[in-house]
């Protein structure tokens, strides 16, 4: 490789063959492939990975197909504290943001990029996010030099040398570089999951670039995830007039054999893998599966919003995955799979806590530790996942690659809340459901780093995604109202209120089909809604309560918003969008004091 020389010239600019060329001169890899996407190439890369001993094959007869890679003990989950938005202005990276400037970064990044994939491969991935011939398909190169992440690119975007060739024929796409940050000197052995201490997932919204570097693991690395599809998507989005959302999308069809289609925005590791994969507990209901974690939704010429899903399968959290919590997920991950960070078991297969109620006797556990149930840790990382292709998804909708996408009757949000958030409420309108997404509040999960279990604001479940400043993107959304004349009606839910005794009240899970079946009805109009101040509340009886084994105080509790709690978490809302200022839309101002005034009376 010649010397390495800065990168002073934006990829777009330089074409794409000068931008490889000019990635590889910093990083100086042993050699450079150009993946092609087939089967071919994803068996030799796993069996290179089995044989450096980063992936275990796991028990043919038990799990066809499928791999276990344990990270390094450092390397488990998205990074908030290191992604960056680096906005030629800080302004449009917003409070919720780190940013730094482009020019600092871009210095910074160079010199840990620098000679980075010493003894490495350097593979370039073109990757479409969404069904290739979809007008809201996107194009991106991911340059890399973790065999690991080619092949969870494989299952999780669609890998084609047909990218490579329109881009060079004119396609817009977005630039997108990873490094571990392991350069190997001659003779030096390879660790079986490369990465460095030091790491930076940085996005370029200005230039449509993105530079991740250290980590090998989830969104840090698989860049047409979050880094693309949201951080940059959602630049693109509002620039171009669409939504970029972390949503999963669902169809819903009742015994008459009528639709809706919904997206609906939970945080990390909430249940959006479970509920897209939905079996209804309701005879004659059935849930068709079109995403699990992104939305792309545009208007379309009848005035409605139509949301495809960009990704071509699922990286899903494995710990709470069961036959009874999502029997569909179990299928799905029953062959052609890699699992990350789960436990393995004495006979090649792996487990993870919730898989059984009783776990195995013994196993390795994700660190690659002996394991048994006295260990007193978990065999599993919490936030240990799988990778699977969608196409073997058995509720998979046979429209969900439909390059028109699906028109949209209903937007969902939804957050990890023991108390203060009812099971179900649609919105009194557009605006107050755009409210509801700004004040969405979560317990924090395992998927990233930060104390579990913390309440903290996540806006539409975008607070780690959303690539310019948060309250110009709720602007953004109030905006559709005056583009899109047939809006989907907005719906919040919680699934996870509990009991004084910490119990969960609701049953969740395949119940959760009495929460979507109301949302239909009143999409459809066939049921009435009690009208409060601050939205619109099913009758426990239009959800069939009656038919769980619930103490009729916890059934009282589903719908309960205690006027204090209300008024507390007003208040907190008010002080958090503070940090706004002039940006804070008046609409969502206008509701907030709508909502603490009733509250206080
Ligand atoms: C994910 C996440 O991996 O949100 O989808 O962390
Ligand atoms: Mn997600």
């Amino acid at each position: 490789m010649p010397n390495q020389r800065r990168l002073t010239e934006l990829p777009q600019t330089l074409g794409l063959d000068a931008w490889v060329t000019s990635v590889a001169v910093l990083t100086q890899p042993q050699k450079i492939v150009w993946c092609d996407g087939t089967r071919e190439e994803y068996d030799r890369l796993c069996n290179q990975l089995v044989e450096n001993g980063s992936f275990i094959k796991l028990n043919e007869e038990k799990r066809p197909n499928s791999y276990l890679a344990r990270t390094d003990p450092s390397d488990v989950a998205r990074v908030e504290e290191r992604t960056f938005i680096c906005s030629d202005e800080e302004i449009n990276a917003g409070p919720t943001n780190n940013w730094q400037s482009p020019d600092v970064m871009k210095e910074k990044l160079e010199r840990l990029f620098a000679g980075s994939m010493r003894g490495r491969t350097m593979y370039v991935i073109p990757f479409a996010m969404g069904p290739l011939g979809s007008p809201l398909t996107r194009y991106g190169i991911q340059i890399t030099d973790s065999e690991y992440a080619v092949v969870n690119m494989h299952l999780m975007t669609r890998v084609t040398p047909k990218v490579s060739d329109a881009i060079r024929g004119g396609a817009d796409w977005v630039a997108t570089m990873h490094s571990v940050g392991s350069p190997l000197s001659p003779g030096q052995v390879d660790s079986t999951w490369p990465c460095n201490r030091e790491k930076y997932i940085c996005q370029f919204p200005d230039t449509k670039e993105v530079w991740s570097f250290g980590s090998g693991y989830g969104g840090n690395a698989l860049l047409g995830k979050k880094c693309m599809s949201l951080r940059i998507g959602s630049v693109l989005a509002r620039e171009e007039g669409w939504l970029a959302e972390h949503m999963l999308i669902l169809r819903m069809q009742n015994p008459a054999g009528e639709r809706m289609h919904l997206a609906a925005a939970f945080p990390s590791a909430c249940g959006k893998t479970n509920l897209a994969m939905l079996q209804p507990s309701l005879p004659g209901w059935k849930v068709e599966t079109i995403g699990d974690d992104i939305a792309w939704i545009g208007p379309d010429e009848d005035g409605r919003l139509r949301a495809i899903n960009p990704e071509n399968g699922f990286f899903g959290v494995a710990p709470g995955t069961s036959v009874k919590s999502n029997p569909v997920a179990m299928e799905l991950i029953a062959k052609d799979t890699i699992f990350t960070n789960v436990a393995l078991t004495d006979d090649g297969d792996v487990w993870w806590e919730g898989m059984t109620k009783v776990p195995p006797k013994h196993l390795i556990d994700w660190r690659g530790k002996f394991w048994t149930p006295a260990a007193g840790t978990p065999a599993a990382h919490p936030n240990g996942r799988f990778t699977a292709p969608a196409a073997n998804c058995p509720t998979i909708s046979p429209d969900w690659e439909d390059p028109k996408g699906v028109a949209l009757d209903a937007i969902v949000f939804g957050g990890r809340r023991s108390s203060g958030a009812p099971l179900v409420m649609q919105s009194k309108s557009w605006e107050h459901g755009v409210f509801l997404g700004a004040t969405m509040v979560s317990e924090q999960t395992a998927a990233a780093e930060g104390t579990v279990g913390k309440l903290r604001h996540d806006p539409f479940a975008m607070l780690p995604f959303a690539g310019y400043h948060m309250a110009d993107y709720w602007q953004h959304w109030l905006d559709m109202a005056e583009k899109v004349p047939h809006l989907p009606k907005v719906f919040r839910v919680n699934w996870f209120l509990k009991n004084e005794d910490g119990q969960f009240i609701w049953p969740g899970f395949s119940e959760n089909a009495r929460v979507l079946r109301w949302i239909m009805e009143r999409i459809q109009g066939k049921v009435e809604a009690k009208a409060t101040e601050f939205g619109l509340l099913p009758n426990l009886e239009d959800l069939g309560v009656n038919e769980l084994e619930l103490s009729k105080s916890d059934a009282a509790q589903l719908l309960a918003m205690p006027k204090d709690q209300l008024l507390a978490e007003l208040d907190d809302d008010e002080i958090y969008f503070r940090q706004f200022g002039s940006h804070l839309p008046e609409a969502i101002r206008a509701e907030l004091d709508l909502e603490l005034e009733a509250a206080s009376n």
